[in-house]
Order: structure tokens, then sequence, then C-alpha cells
């Protein structure tokens, strides 16, 4: 039997006594016996498949239905637990459209207090991003629209309001938006959803006895969890049908950072980043992600065998100091995600992997004399600041890519830097002898301490002088404690609006 929870290896480290003391409460709680809490091991459950929502379609145009929504799951078996999802108990449907299409979401909340929800690394006219400035009231539905653009790829939706967004994303809203298009139609890859294409939405929670979330924030940790979820329970077991299996793997936590790798240590076909896929397939045998990222994997299986995707400890810590003042941000944990069954002896062989996915994505923006900004991460601030919803931090008045070079200035915290309404390619990374992956086109890019990325960045231009995006920490609790800022798109030589976003009863209507 696999424990699914986290082995910790030390508890004497952390930034202040308060985090020690629970972390150690924990583990003992975790060790004693009788008091262990209830379904931390248990028998494998079948990896919940989130339902595919492929919205109601007339030609291009397609439109879905959410509904956020309170329940009950059992995240830990034989446990009940209070959670939120769309359309059901926890989490929500898998969306998936493709380049072209005209989309409509009418979201409505159904919750007892006030959300937004955002399309993270979608690029569409800021109105319809869904950030901090997009409230929907309880009661209230919101129906942005806007055209794809992106091409194919593994997005995702969360909710985004400003201060909250951690604690609404860990309560379960959260789901996939798989775009596909002409590029992905013509690729000999598993791409039958739930089948041998398969969503791997990695979190993790803490729990009171009574199997409630726990949702009191960590010193400089926020809501780190001690234990792993995928798709929304612990322990999940995938029975693989097929020799090659496609995830689409997502970090959704608050915090932490996985180093995934198999039990056996094999190596996998990386094929795609947050913001699609590569031009060649890359081997790897591990794997980092970082909330908010996505990585789309291929793994070979054969019949009937057993392996398991775990997550283990970081090479380097990611650069985090190992000493008593550092927060332990979990680098050093290992546990195991998901256990993995081969497929029967008479499934069919599988073709070469393609050589080539995306040509196209060998193609850098073109950043000769591109205007460069420089972005100074610190503890909660952004080059000094905290964010501001009346304050716009940066104006971009042309249609072309930009220079954002990012430095992380803690020495003893990780971060990692998400850009609304864009993708980029990381130029560079420099200041820290931590190996980042950093391939392809991305929107979410990990920094180590000390580390400096230069980021080509080529953004949506949706020019809109009242309707903000965000750029920030995906470390939810540092987003949610300031570590944002707002950039305007504008027309040349355009200025941001006095007035910023149009209200919460400007852009959603009240329902029955
Ligand atoms: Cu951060």
């Amino acid at each position: 039997m696999q424990l699914p929870e986290i082995n910790r290896r030390a508890f004497i480290k952390g930034a202040g006594a308060t985090v020690a003391m629970v972390a150690a409460s924990r583990f003992l709680v975790a060790c004693a016996g009788d008091s262990t809490p209830r379904g931390y091991g248990g028998e494998p459950r079948p990896l919940p498949i989130p339902p595919l929502a492929e919205g109601e379609r007339e030609g291009n145009r397609v439109i879905y239905r959410l509904t956020a929504q309170e329940g009950q799951s059992n995240i830990l078996p034989d446990v009940t637990t209070r959670t939120w999802g769309f359309n059901g108990d926890h989490l929500g449907p898998t969306l998936t459209a493709r380049k072209g299409d005209e989309v409509t979401v009418e979201i409505t909340n159904g919750l007892g207090e006030m959300t937004t929800i955002h399309w993270h690394g979608m690029k569409l006219p800021g109105i319809a991003d869904g950030g901090p400035h997009s409230p929907i009231e309880p009661g209230e539905t919101w129906s942005p629209s806007w055209t794809v653009s992106n091409t194919a790829a593994t997005l995702w939706y969360h909710p985004h309001p400003h201060g909250l967004t951690g604690l609404h994303a860990y309560r379960g809203l959260a789901g996939a938006f798989v775009i596909e298009d002409e590029v992905s139609d013509s690729l000999d890859i598993p791409k039958d959803y739930g089948v041998d294409d398969i969503p791997v939405v990695l979190m993790d929670h803490r729990f009171h006895e009574d199997g409630s979330l726990d949702e009191e924030d960590l010193p400089d940790l926020g809501l780190l969890g001690d234990t792993p979820t995928v798709n929304g329970i612990t322990g999940a077991h995938f029975d693989a049908t097929t020799r090659r299996v496609r995830f689409r793997l997502l970090d959704g936590s608050n915090m932490r950072f996985f180093n995934l790798a198999f039990s056996d240590d094999r190596p996998f076909q990386v094929i795609a980043g947050d913001s699609g896929f590569f031009a060649e397939p890359l081997e790897r045998s591990s794997l980092i992600i970082g909330p908010g990222e996505r990585w789309e994997i291929l793994v070979d299986l054969e019949p009937g065998e057993d392996v398991t995707l775990r997550s283990v400890a970081f090479p380097g810590n990611f650069g985090v100091p190992e000493d008593e003042y550092t927060p332990d941000f979990g680098f050093a944990d290992s546990f195991d995600l998901l256990t993995i069954t081969g497929p029967a002896e008479e499934a069919p062989s599988t073709p070469a992997i393609p050589g080539v996915f995306d040509p196209a994505a060998r193609q850098d923006p073109d950043v000769i004399d591109a205007p460069e900004r420089t972005f100074v991460l610190n503890t909660f601030s952004i080059n000094d600041q905290m964010m501001d919803m009346q304050r716009v931090d940066v104006v971009i008045d042309h249609d072309g890519p930009e220079i954002w070079e990012v430095t992380n200035d803690n020495s003893d915290w990780p971060h990692n830097f998400h850009i609304h309404n864009a993708r980029f390619k990381v130029v560079s990374m420099t200041g820290t002898d931590i190996e980042v992956p950093v391939d392809g086109w991305k929107d979410t890019v990990g920094l180590p301490p000390g580390a400096t990325a230069r980021l080509a960045v080529e953004f949506g231009y949706h020019p809109d002088p009242a309707w903000p995006y965000m750029y920030h920490c995906h470390m939810l609790y540092h987003e949610d404690q300031g570590m944002m800022g707002q950039f305007v798109i504008v027309e040349p030589g355009g200025q941001p609006a006095d007035q910023l976003g149009g209200g919460s009863h400007a852009h959603a209507h009240h329902v029955g």
C-alpha cells in the first residue's frame, strides 16, 4: 500500500517557531498510530477524470455554462470535506475549444461571496480576462466573450479576486481549458480524452481532524499543504488501456513546486509547455513544475507493469537555503502522486513519436529594438510596490514584443512569475546554479533565489485603456499579499483611463 502523505525529512527548520511547531504537530499526528488522520492511507482509488465540456456549438461559436458552487467531496477516502467546484462538488470540467472559435462563457456565482474567473494563458481582451476588476457577486452571471487566438495548448481557469485567489483555488475552483488547432489535429499522439489523454491537476491540502480543509495561512507559506492530491483525491490510481499515455500536467496548488519523476526513473517525452507544443519533443527523467505552470508529457507503458508518478527532492533545494532561518517550502519532500498500471497484452503497439511537433515554435519573438522593462521581486513587492487596484504600473502602447527582465531579489524565497494575455520565451536565466526547465512558449516561469530571467514576451493586442491585465507571482500567497502589478495595452500614444474596470454591475447581470 502506498501512503499518499508527504514524507517530510525534517521539521526543525522554518522561518519562525510557529512554522516549526505546526509542521511538527502534523508529523506527530501522522505517526501516532490511533490518532493518524483518517484516510491518509487507504486503498488506491481510480483517478477522477474531470468531465469534458464541449459547450453548445454553432459553427465556430461556442457557449459554455459554468456555475461556481459549494459541494462535498472525498478528497481523502471515507472522509467528507466541504469543497467548491464548477458544475459539481469539486474542481471544474475540462473546457475545450479550437483556435478561431468565438467563445462565450456564462459563469454564475452560486457561492455566498464574490469571486472572479480568469482564463490563465489565454490571449484575450482585458474586459474578458477575469482579473480582480471583474467581480461576480453571489447570484450574478458574468458572460465574457472572445475569439481564441492561442495555438493548441493546455490552459486553465481559476478565480482571481484580489487577496482571495489562493483561498478560492484551494477550495477547488480550478479546471483545464484545452485548445486544439490544425497542428494538434495532424499529430499522431494520444488525444482520446480520459482514455489516453489525461488531465493531471496537482494540488495539496491540509485537513482538520474532522476532515474539513485547514484554511489557515502558515507564516511565509500561506496555504502550502501537507497532503498532495491529483484531480481532487489522494491515492489516485490510473489503469492504462493503451501503451502510450499523454498526461496534461497542471500545478494548481497555491504554493507547492513538484519535481516529477517516475518510480523507476524511466525517461518520458515532454512535448508541450504552458503555451503550446515544442518544436521537437524533449526526453527527460524528471521535470519541475511550479504553481500555475503546465507541461504535457508522453509516457510509454508495458502491459501489466506498475509504475508510480512521484515528486522527489529538488536538486540543490531549488536554491533555497536549508537552514533554520529559512521557511520550508517543501523542496526536500518526496511523495507518491499517481500509481499507474500498464495496459492489457492485447493493447495495440504505438507509432513512433513524431520528430517534429510545432515547427513554428522554433521562431522566437523579434526583440531587436523591443522596449525593455525590469521587474524586481522581493518578498511581497514588485519594484518596491505592492498591488494597488487603482495604479497602472506599465503602459504598453504598441503591437509588438517586449523584453521583460525579471529578478528574484530574495535570497531565500522562490517565486513563479506569470503574465496575463501573453506568452514568452525565456531568453536566459542567470544568477542561479539551479537548472529550471524553461523550454518552449511559457506564461509562467520559476525563479530560484537570485535568479534573473530575460523574457521575450508576445502580448495579445486588444487595446483598451480601462481594462488592465495582471502580472504577478503565481505562488498565490505571495500574489494575495500584494506581489502583483497591472499593465494596460493602449493605442500608440494612448493613456490609461482614469477609472479602471467597470464595477460589478456594469458587466455582470443578476439572474433569477
Ligand atoms: Cu512569489
